[in-house]
C-alpha cells in the first residue's frame, strides 16, 4: 500500500488518523504547491487531481478521505476509529457527512475562493463573489456543532475519525483567516483536548516543520 501524500488538511486527516491507529503506510509525496497533482501522471492514478490516494493492497486507487480512512480500518481492525458495531460504523459516517457538508467543505471552498485565489484559478471553476458566504455558511454549522457536543467528543464517549476530520480542518483554517469563534465554549474546550493528542504532532507535514 501506499499513501499518496501532501502539505493540506484532507491529507493530515489520513495521516493523523494513520497515527491514531499506530499504523505504518509508506508515503509519497505529491507536490501540490507546484501542481504535480493536476498533471497527467498523478491523474492517472486519480481524475479527481486532489490529495489524498491511497495505493490498496490490490494495486487500485482510492481517493476521499473517509473512504480512504474507512479502507485503512477495515484493513488493520485494532485501534478501530470507525467503530466496533455496524451502528457505531453508520454513526461515524454519519458525523463525517454532517461535518463535510455543514462545516469543512464550505470552510475549504471559501479559503480556496478568497486567500487561495491565485493558486486554485486555473486549477477549477472559482466563485470569488462566494468566499464571503461560504466561510460565514462553516460558521454556521461550527455554530451548529457547538450546541450538540456536550460530550467529549463528536461520537459521544468514543473517539472517531469525525474528530480527526474536524480537527485537521479547524487546525489549517485557524491560521488561514477562519479561527474558531471563542463563543462556542464546546468546540473551544473540545479542540483544546484535541491538540493534546500526540497524533497532532505526528501528523505535522515535514514541509510545515520549523
Ligand atoms: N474531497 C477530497 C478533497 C481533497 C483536497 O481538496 N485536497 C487538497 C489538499 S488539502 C488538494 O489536493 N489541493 C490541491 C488542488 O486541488 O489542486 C478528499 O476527501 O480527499
Amino acid at each position: 500500500m501506499k499513501l499518496y501524500n501532501s502539505v493540506g488538511p484532507n491529507p493530515r486527516v489520513v495521516t493523523m488518523f494513520i497515527a491514531e491507529k499506530g499504523i505504518d503506510i509508506e508515503t509519497i509525496e505529491v507536490d501540490i504547491m507546484s501542481g504535480e497533482n493536476r498533471q497527467e501522471a498523478y491523474l492517472k492514478k486519480n481524475p479527481g487531481g486532489q490529495s489524498p490516494a491511497l495505493e490498496m493492497a490490490n494495486g487500485e486507487i482510492l481517493s476521499e478521505i473517509t473512504p480512504i480512512c474507512d479502507y485503512l480500518d477495515e484493513k488493520f481492525p485494532a485501534n478501530s476509529l470507525m467503530g466496533e458495531t455496524l451502528e457505531e460504523k453508520a454513526q461515524t459516517r454519519m458525523w463525517c457527512r454532517r461535518i463535510d457538508i455543514k462545516i469543512t467543505e464550505p470552510m475549504a471552498n471559501g479559503f480556496r475562493f478568497g486567500e487561495g485565489i491565485d493558486l486554485f484559478k486555473d486549477r477549477m471553476a472559482c466563485f470569488p463573489e462566494s468566499s464571503a458566504d461560504l466561510k460565514a455558511l462553516a460558521q454556521d454549522g461550527l455554530k451548529w456543532l457547538d450546541a450538540l457536543l456536550s460530550d467529549e467528543f463528536i461520537c459521544g464517549q468514543r473517539f472517531s475519525l469525525a474528530d480527526v476530520h474536524l480537527f485537521c480542518f479547524l487546525d489549517f483554517f485557524a491560521g488561514m483567516g477562519q479561527p474558531v469563534n471563542p463563543e462556542l465554549k464546546n468546540v473551544s474546550r473540545w479542540m483544546e483536548a484535541m491538540r493534546q493528542r500526540p497524533s497532532v504532532e505526528a501528523s505535522i507535514h515535514p514541509s510545515m516543520r520549523g
